[in-house]
């Protein structure tokens, strides 16, 4: 008593083949993934995608995400649970709109969530929020981190227990507005338009003991190419746009992270947390959907990428979020992906 495959079956079924990897839920959009493990299992913090109907401009303001939603599984190929709203953009009290990619840490018995929402003056600034349970839900501090801008926030803490955050994005992420600590909200809508110049760098600052406020100065992420040269704001195939990432493997750092428009994921490795970052290639071939953005981490000794794509609805807006297997190389740099089978 065989099963007849219908036409319509047979037709999904080769699309879902197209894909390398499948959506990790499909009940909710989700997109950005920051995954870690904590208490031997895999917690994934992404942005909540919804459909507000806002027309798609380069500004990004069709990403109108108003809450968080923090997914877990015991391993890899596990069930998936979403954990419910674990933050809302109304209950963080110096926000306006558009929550984005978050990213969490665990120290001192607390969980941090760390996100970038617009405050009331539409303006990218970084909060934090803290649980006592890594699936939420988080209680927003009041105001936003001092000397925070932009968005993506991507949190490592190294072996020593020094922990650092990474973060930045041009276009619709504003990094390109902030001059010396200053956001001018009449400067560029793209980059910093000076094309043959070093391109604008991600940022990094070393986070206090206490988790909630930067320890020092923000520093820039350089990232030099073959001959020892900061990459181009030309060089739209190689520079940084947003959605950095850093993982540390055979005791070198690996700054990762989306060239944005040109829609690849791309490695630089470097001697310190602090960089600079020598440009490595691209590591994964851009996806279905405008964005690409990603996180690595180790799972019982095999290294997996998280990413999103447009699989469940084809709309730019509209992610699903998804895992692959990463390999690192005999020689440091990692395995092509293609996320698109050819
Ligand atoms: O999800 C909104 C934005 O899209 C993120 O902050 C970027 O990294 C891109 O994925």
């Amino acid at each position: 008593n065989a099963k007849k495959t219908s036409t319509a079956e047979t037709a999904d079924t080769s699309k879902k083949s197209k894909y390398l990897s499948q959506p990790l839920i499909s009940e909710i959009y989700t997109a950005d993934p920051s995954a870690h493990v904590f208490n031997g299992k895999i917690y994934i913090y992404p942005s909540h995608d919804i459909d507000a109907g806002i027309p798609e401009n380069d500004n990004g303001d069709h990403f109108a995400m108003n809450d968080y939603h923090i997914l877990s599984m015991d391993s890899i190929n596990g069930k998936v649970n979403d954990h419910g709203v674990a933050l809302s953009v109304k209950d963080i009290p110096w926000a306006g709109r558009q929550l984005w990619a978050p990213d969490a840490a665990f120290k001192n018995g607390t969980y941090y969530l760390y996100f970038p929402v617009k405050d009331k003056q539409d303006v990218f600034r970084i909060g934090v929020a803290t649980a006592k349970d890594p699936a939420g839900p988080f209680k927003a501090e009041p105001k936003p981190i001092e000397g925070s801008y932009s968005i993506d926030p991507a949190v490592f803490t190294d072996a020593d227990g020094s922990t650092y955050m990474y973060f930045g994005g041009i276009w619709g992420g504003q990094l390109q507005r902030w001059n010396n600590g200053k956001y001018d909200a009449n400067g560029s809508k793209t980059d910093s338009q000076k094309e043959n110049e070093p391109a604008l760098t991600a940022k990094v600052a070393k986070l206090s003991k206490d988790m909630l406020t930067f320890d020092g100065a923000v520093k820039d992420v350089v990232i030099l190419d073959q001959n020892g040269k900061p990459l181009l704001t030309k060089d739209h195939d190689r520079r940084f746009f947003e959605g950095a990432w850093m993982h540390k493997y055979n005791g070198k750092y690996y700054f990762t992270y989306s060239t944005g428009d040109t829609h690849f994921l791309a490695s630089a490795i470097g001697d310190s947390p602090y960089g600079p970052f020598k440009y490595q290639g691209t590591f994964m071939n851009p996806v279905q959907g405008w964005t690409t953005h990603h996180s690595i981490i180790e799972v019982k000794g095999k290294w997996y990428i998280f990413y999103h794509d447009t699989q469940l609805s084809d709309k730019t807006h509209l992610r699903n979020v998804k895992v692959t297997e990463l390999t690192h190389n005999a020689d440091g740099t990692i395995a092509l992906i293609e996320p698109m089978k050819k």
